[in-house]
């Protein structure tokens, strides 16, 4: 078995849930904040057999769409000057998506 994180952005994880659930995966979806934007984006966790992971990879490719997003970041020179917000444009995967081996899955 496999577990699947795949980090999306919350626009694309409504209509990815649905589409998984209706092909039996099985998700737990956590809501999480991207390091670099500072923006909500949602984390699914999907334990996975082996011989589902790219039918599990083909439906995230169809949800998640990749956006350009101009954000502001804020930059300051010295510890105690303003912090500056200047304009950033970045394209926002898709998807990314980490494959750990999975030891053991057990359901109580
Ligand atoms: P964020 O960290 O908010 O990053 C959003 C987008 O900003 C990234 O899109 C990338 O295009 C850009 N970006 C990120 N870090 C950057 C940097 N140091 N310099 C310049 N641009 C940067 P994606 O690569 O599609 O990532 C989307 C989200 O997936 C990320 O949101 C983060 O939450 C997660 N992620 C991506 N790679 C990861 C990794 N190696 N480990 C953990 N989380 C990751």
């Amino acid at each position: 078995m496999k577990m699947i994180i795949a980090i999306v952005q919350d626009q694309d994880a409504p209509s990815l849930i649905e589409d998984l659930t209706k092909n039996r995966f099985r998700i737990t979806k956590l809501s999480s904040t991207g390091g670099f934007l500072k923006a909500g984006n949602s984390t699914l966790l999907l334990g996975v057999d082996e011989d589902k992971v790219d039918e599990a990879i083909k439906i995230i490719e169809r949800n998640c769409k990749t956006r350009e997003i101009t954000t502001s970041l804020m930059s300051s020179g010295m510890p105690g000057d303003t912090y500056i917000p200047y304009p950033v444009e970045v394209k926002v995967g898709g998807a990314t998506l980490f494959m750990l081996d999975v030891d053991e899955f057990i359901r109580i």
